[in-house]
């Protein structure tokens, strides 16, 4: 039986750095305040940090446009912070990983300077440059039709050299050219090992399908009449190269310094295209974050991403039972998570914010979701105290701060379109970015304990803090924040069930129930010692009424093929003072159970 590696079972934690926690009064996070609160995560049950870019950038794209690899950005500290983080880890047994961004760079990083120097620059090649095309009445055209992330085209026009380069997020983040050897040497370099040799453990890593382009530039076929730049994903997801590259970086350093790694694997929906980057054998990736779940209810990656989209719950389960699914009798390995720095709060996509006992419930319901699906878990700062989407009365031009929104919003309104900025507006205001960077809510005095009194935050504190806090759930062992702990030591007594057992739904098609069965046959194949069969039903009211099992024809103790009276109730959102009035067979609004065979 061979061992099991450390970051199956592990909990992540994703901190994003300016958001978490102010300890110098500037009205940004920083790393002493990560610090700070090391003991308070260590106490929830988390394992591993994830610290998002906490490096040298002008933050356009808050952090993820890295002007100096091996710089920390002041207001967030020091080397010496950074080695004070490792040291505050690995005193409690817990890790730290570092977001590994190194599919473009700011274009204020010396490599770019250099680059767009001159055409001779011997890192000119370092990235994509292109010259003009020309239409028929001579007016010039980027090399390409294709549509960046953050809206406009790919491509900007440098007047110095007189040539476009390629950047498939903001212009201010110029591609890496990762066909260029020396290129990727000094990435190895210069953003891997010079932390890997200061004791971090390893990387999540950002857009890490994306480093092969296309290199003979097609343009990408009209999807969007009428647009000039269209959606071409297929030009730089998943391209020619990119796993002789991903190998490349797995040999010459992630597999040496034994580091876990994670890569973010967006326009990837397939099984099978997943698959190459986390089998085992493969040697590329431990583990990928796959988005087919949290894109839910946006109306598509590009031009429509803002547009929110209803949808039902069958088709939240469709997902989960594929990608619970997908790895079964393969060599992967695969992550759970609802909540990130790019996505709305889980609790007002996929749960109930609109009173407090269906947040309560629905928060809960959310964490027994998560805790219960099988891979690794990943939780985002917040998550664990049910924090919410910002106010919806909060305007965006002024409350929201992130390069996407805002140009997805600009472009809405430079469109002239009433229809198209109302619903771009709606959508923003469930989906935007924003709402998970706003400050995490320690407290109930001024500032939510982010930062002092009378500091101005750099993002606005939520209004309703005073209720929804770290301090006030400590002190209540029914809150969501308890409720957390609680089933992630869950997890981890019934690992084989819950990490690494084989997943099946129940009622697929139900619109109010989410059913499943996990199943510890599938933890032989992960290695783990099995000394009993086990079996667990997990079973969620995911709405706002009450929902009979019975009239679901779902018997709990056939569906665990025990004895009736042999099933045991493991867990219940249910408040203590609920119990009596606990119905055996109906769950309440946004109740949920896990049982266990006998
Ligand atoms: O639609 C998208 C952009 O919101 C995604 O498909 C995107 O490609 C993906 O989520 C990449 O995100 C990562 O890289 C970005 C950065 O802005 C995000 O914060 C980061 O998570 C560029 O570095
Ligand atoms: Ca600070």
């Amino acid at each position: 039986v061979g061992k099991i590696p450390w970051w199956k079972e592990a909990v992540f934690y994703q901190v994003y750095p300016a958001s978490f926690k102010d300890t110098n009064n500037d009205g940004w996070g920083d790393i002493p305040g990560l610090i700070a609160k090391i003991d308070y995560l260590h106490d929830l049950g988390v394992d591993c940090v994830w610290l998002s870019p906490m490096f040298e950038s002008p933050q356009k794209d808050m952090g993820y446009d890295i002007s100096d690899y091996q710089a920390v950005y002041s207001r967030y500290g020091t080397l010496s912070d950074v080695d004070n983080l490792i040291a505050a880890c690995h005193a409690r047994g817990m890790k730290l990983i570092l977001d590994l961004v190194v599919n473009h760079t700011s274009d204020q990083h010396p490599w770019f300077q250099e680059s767009r120097s001159s055409k001779t620059n011997p890192k000119r090649d370092w990235y994509m440059w292109k010259p003009a095309r020309y239409d028929a009445d001579g007016n010039r055209m980027p090399p390409t039709n294709w549509r960046s992330y953050f809206a406009g085209p790919t491509w900007t026009w440098d007047e110095l050299t007189q040539e476009y380069y390629l950047h498939l997020y903001d212009t201010s983040q110029p591609d890496l050219n990762w066909e260029n050897e020396e290129c990727r040497k000094a990435i190895y370099n210069e953003a891997m090992r010079f932390w890997l040799d200061r004791g971090v453990d390893g990387f999540r890593i950002d857009t890490v399908n994306k480093y092969s382009k296309r290199t003979d530039f097609p343009d990408a076929p009209v999807t969007m009449p009428g647009e000039t730049d269209q959606p071409a994903a297929e030009m730089w997801c998943n391209g020619p190269r990119i796993h002789e590259f991903i190998r490349e970086m797995n040999e010459q350093v992630l597999a040496p310094y034994n580091a876990v790694s994670v890569g973010e694997l967006s326009n990837t929906p397939l099984p099978s295209q997943v698959l190459p980057y986390v089998s085992a054998a493969a040697k590329e990736l431990d583990m990928v974050f796959e988005f087919s779940t949290i894109r839910l209810g946006t109306g598509g990656p590009f031009h429509g991403k803002y547009l929110y989209r209803e949808f039902p719950l069958s088709e939240l389960k469709a997902y989960v039972a594929t990608w619970q699914q997908w790895l079964e009798g393969t060599d992967g390995w695969h992550t759970v998570f609802c909540e990130n720095h790019d996505n709305g709060r889980a609790v007002s996509r996929f749960g109930d914010d609109s009173t407090v006992e269906l947040w309560e419930a629905s928060a809960k319901t959310i964490a027994l979701w998560q805790a219960t699906l099988t891979g690794t878990i990943f939780l985002y700062q917040g998550q664990e105290i049910g924090m919410v989407n910002m106010p919806k009365e909060w305007p965006i031009e002024q409350e929201y701060k992130d390069v996407e929104s805002l140009n997805f919003y600009g472009e809405a309104k430079a469109s002239g379109d009433a229809e198209r900025i109302r619903k771009t507006e709606k959508g923003l205001k469930i989906l935007a970015r924003d709402h998970s960077r706003i400050p995490m809510q320690w407290d109930a005095s001024p500032n939510a304990g982010f930062t002092s009194a009378g500091v101005m935050p750099w993002m606005r504190v939520h209004d309703g803090f005073k209720d929804l806090n770290v301090e006030k759930q400590e002190g209540d062992d029914e809150s969501v924040l308890r409720f957390y702990k609680k089933i992630l030591k869950m997890r981890k007594e019934y690992s084989g069930l819950f990490v690494h057992g084989a997943f099946r739904p129940v009622l697929q098609e139900d619109e109010t129930l989410f059913v499943y069965v996990k199943d510890d046959q599938g933890s032989e194949e992960s290695g783990v010692q099995v000394n009993k069969r086990r079996k667990a039903l997990v079973a969620m009211n995911f709405s706002g009424q009450p929902a009979s099992l019975q009239e679901h024809d779902l018997d709990v103790a056939a569906t665990l093929g025990c004895k009736h009276g042999e099933e045991l109730l493991l867990v219940t959102t249910l408040k203590k003072n609920d119990f009596s009035r606990m119905e055996a067979g109906v769950l309440k609004p946004w109740e949920s159970r896990v049982y266990l065979n006998f």
